[in-house]
């Protein structure tokens, strides 16, 4: 049990606890006494902040009593749980989806109006916690969203980052990082339990010893210790009555700081302790895809798996728990390589400090896992050098050592003589330095191992493990991803969702396969009338929002056309300038009429890792091109650019639903899934894209009618490789293309500066490592069908409506039910 178990006599405290009153009057009360004691302010005197927090903390009220009674059953009953382990989790802002969960939306706005107060402005004091880079984080806070709501018993296990993803800023058109301060104004949704600390070792030494029955033991004596404090956020299922637990870690020094030293003087020293422990979880790596081998990182990495570990062990289970009996209470579920030193961990935790002999040690260990991989990009993998995990955490190195020796003699022995596939499967990489696969690890490890869409699956089992997946076949499967349709449709579709409830009645929220009931609507001419007014009204609501926001102001009665993910080069936003720039030729150059061309507004939203030159010249690229075509009077606003900076959840909330088309346009074997190319189907959004991915999946539910595919595919990609691409073999043999790539080049977008674009157009003609020169032909082509297609309104909205009608399959509800079945074998409860 969590916390200490003490003999309760009061028949109060014995009791359920009683959540405040479902109404108006009685929020406001909770409300005030959040107000007058929580912030200490009157009503009259209140800060829009204050009345954010107290709000919030009304709210929060709401939720505690579910979440003691759901700690309470949990307790009771031992049934086997799900541990999330995520270094991310990019959850979003909690308010609304507190208020929905509860179905307190109506009553905390009429109280808070009572109050002479606007509940949207209470909203947008809300920072989003973006404790995550991107798809990978994001994913993780659906599975949460989704754990809850279908009545599962789940933890999630994270960092409590002090600094969550940067604020982008654009300066001159390029991407200044601001720190995100997202707890400077407070954070109602956390609970702190100092209390539950727990100790973590680094460093140091291990030593051999014989314990009092004689046998040999090893031990780690750390020499530094940090102290994790668990942040409990509460998950609320759906309308449930199930609040489930995120547990996330922040790190603080075990002594605050040596008195001693303090007094001689030396401050530095004295606080340098306090410091490397509280840079733990000072700010998240903002790398997404292209881990770097920072010390730093694998010291996050280590310390919130321990402390998640020893939590479930020592205060989440109960004191007297039989613990050979772990496979039957837990399944940690790893998300990507980044909490894999979990194995070891628990591997030492059992054999070291419980005494269990290895092997019986190992067979649970092996039952307590299992891992998903989220990338196919080699540079991703993530290696840690032995030198460094062996100065960090010596006795983790040895237990992987023998992990690996015991592993290589099953290899040998399944493949005898091969003495290659046993220097290919090592767990330990000898080239270009002596260092640990950690997706190795955690296929060996692991009772399951899963891509998170069919392609990647595939690809994962046939390019990424081959060896693996031809000895253990049976451990590996695929659970394609989802979202949850409460915030990416109900919440940030209000009006999309009332058109579906009247349409199809209550209950797809969470059986979201009912959306296939929309489907003879696509032929129902009033129907298609109201979605188009859906959509009409979205893009007024995002039209209000960017000039508030950003101060842009978006041409009226375009088709909004939107690229929003991560900004990397394999996922090819430079294709979609490549097309903003032909189009914009065409124009200029008068190759075309502007009344000829289809008016369309581009959005993008992206941020580069601060590291990563090549993303953020792209960036770049991007707002300069947008400077030149906005301001040009020849387009005559009928092309226009958009890049909102900082582009994060709750931006996605209002862009998604008011978007026309989709760009979902990687080369084709490198986006494991996505996630955002499900948020825009299922908002009534028509992709174009590669057949990579989950658009795979999406294009075959859709119909290739409804979907508009272009490019190599994965086996095509590969050919071509192989033959040897010469991508300036397209640009001379292209004439579009060719001028596109020359008036970047010529320096037009860039005041005439052409050293500016060199590093862009050079990678392009020389290198073109994603291919974009080689699918620009096809892409061109596709925009074109698009073109056409939205000239036929009917069409269009016939299309989008079947693509909303057909992707009920993209929930995170239907990806948890594929981990509980083929993964987890645990079951919601009743
Ligand atoms: C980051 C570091 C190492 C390995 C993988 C990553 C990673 C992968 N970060 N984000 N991803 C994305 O994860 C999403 C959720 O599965 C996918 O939809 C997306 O394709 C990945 O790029």
């Amino acid at each position: 049990s969590y916390g200490p178990e003490l003999p309760v006599t009061s028949p109060l405290a014995l009791g359920p606890v009683v959540s405040p009153p479902h109404t108006v009057e009685g929020f406001v009360k909770e409300f005030l006494h959040e107000l007058n004691y929580g912030q200490g302010v009157a009503l009259s005197r209140s800060s829009v902040n204050d009345q954010y927090l107290a709000s919030a903390r009304a709210v929060r009220s709401y939720l505690m009593a579910q979440w003691l009674e759901t700690q309470r059953r949990q307790r009771e009953t031992q049934a086997k749980s799900v541990a999330y382990l995520s270094a991310e989790y990019l959850l979003g802002r909690q308010f609304d989806n507190a208020l929905l969960a509860t179905g307190l939306t109506d009553t905390v706005e009429k109280g808070l109006a009572a109050c002479g107060i606007d509940i949207d402005v209470v909203r947008a004091q809300e920072i989003e916690p973006g404790l995550g880079n991107g798809g990978l984080g994001r994913l993780a806070a659906c599975f949460v969203d989704s754990l809850a709501s279908m009545n599962v018993s789940a933890i999630g296990y994270g960092i409590r980052y002090e600094f969550g993803i940067f604020r982008q800023t654009f300066v001159d058109g390029r991407q200044v990082e601001q720190p995100d301060t997202w707890l400077d104004l407070g954070s109602p949704w956390e609970v702190a339990h100092p209390e539950n600390s727990v100790q973590v070792g680094f460093g140091g030494r291990t030593e051999t010893y014989t314990d009092d029955d004689g046998v040999e033991r090893t031990r780690w004596i750390p020499d530094s210790n940090v102290k994790g404090i668990p942040h409990n956020y509460l998950v609320p299922g759906y309308q449930n009555g199930r609040v489930n637990t995120l547990r996330l870690w922040s790190a603080v020094a075990t002594q605050s700081f040596d008195l001693a030293i303090f007094n001689s003087g030396d401050y530095t020293a004295a606080v340098r302790a306090q410091t490397f422990a509280e840079n733990i979880s000072k700010v998240l790596y903002p790398e997404d895809s292209t881990p770097q081998g920072r010390e730093l990182r694998l010291q996050q990495q280590y310390f919130f798996v321990a402390c998640s570990i020893s939590d479930f062990l020592n205060y989440v289970l109960p004191a007297d728990f039989d613990i050979t009996k772990l496979p039957e209470r837990i399944i940690f579920q790893l998300n990507d390589t980044h909490p894999v030193i979990a194995i070891p961990e628990l591997m030492r935790v059992l054999v070291d400090d419980r005494g269990m002999a290895w092997d019986e040690a190992w067979a649970i260990t092996q039952q307590c896992f299992a891992y998903t991989c989220h990338t196919l990009l080699p540079e991703a993998l993530e290696v840690w050098p032995t030198e460094l995990l062996g100065k960090l955490l010596p006795r983790h190195l040895e237990i992987i050592y023998r992990i690996n020796d015991e592993f290589l003699a099953e290899v040998r022995k399944t493949f005898p003589g091969d003495e290659l596939k046993a220097r290919n499967m090592s767990i330990i990489a000898e080239y270009p330095e002596r260092s640990v696969r950690m997706a190795y690890l955690a296929t060996v490890a692991g009772a399951k191992v899963n891509g998170v869409a069919e392609l990647h699956s595939q690809l994962l089992r046939d390019k990424v493990l081959p060896d693996f997946s031809a000895m253990w076949p049976e451990k590996f499967t695929n659970v394609t991803n989802g979202v949850t349709p409460r915030r990416f449709i109900k919440l940030a579709n209000p009006l999309l969702s009332t058109l579906i409830t009247d349409t199809i009645g209550v209950g797809w929220l969470n059986d979201l396969e009912r959306l296939r009931e929309l489907e003879p609507y696509a032929e129902d001419p009033e129907f298609r009338a109201s979605f188009r007014e859906v959509k009409a009204a979205n893009k007024v609501r995002l039209r209000a929002l960017l000039e508030q926001r950003d101060g842009l102001v978006l041409p009226e009665d375009a088709m909004l056309d939107v690229m929003v993910k991560r900004l990397h080069e394999y996922k090819r936003q430079l294709l979609k300038v490549l097309h903003i720039v032909a189009l914009y030729d065409l124009v200029v150059s008068g190759q075309a009429k502007i009344e000829d061309i289809t008016p369309r507004t581009f959005v993008f939203g992206a941020k580069a890792a601060p590291g990563y030159r090549m993303a953020k010249e792209i960036i770049h690229l991007i707002n300069r091109v947008a400077e030149t075509v906005n301001n040009d009077p020849r387009v005559d606003g009928r092309l226009a650019v958009a890049f909102p900076p900082n582009y994060n959840v709750t931006l996605a909330e209002t862009l998604i639903p008011a978007a026309d088309l989709s760009e979902q346009i990687s080369l084709a074997g490198k986006e494991a899934s996505g996630t955002g190319n499900m948020k825009f189907a299922l908002n009534g959004a028509l992709t174009i894209g590669t057949d990579d991915g989950a658009n795979v999946e999406i294009r075959q539910l859709v119909g290739d009618d409804n979907f508009f595919l272009f490019g190599l595919s994965e086996p095509q990609v590969e050919e071509l490789q192989a033959k040897g691409y010469r991508p300036s073999a397209f640009y001379e043999s292209n004439e579009s293309l060719r001028r596109a790539i020359d008036l970047i080049a010529s320096g037009a977008f860039t005041g005439g500066d052409r050293e500016a674009v060199g590093p862009i157009v050079g990678d392009l003609l020389y290198n073109d490592r994603f291919m974009v020169l080689a699918d620009y032909q096809s892409y061109i082509e596709a925009q074109e069908r698009v073109d056409e297609r939205y000239a036929d309104p009917d069409a269009w909205s016939r299309s989008a409506i079947l693509n909303v009608a057909r992707s009920g399959f993209f929930s995170s509800d239907r990806a948890m039910t594929d981990y509980m079945d083929r993964i987890w074998h645990v079951s919601p409860r009743r």
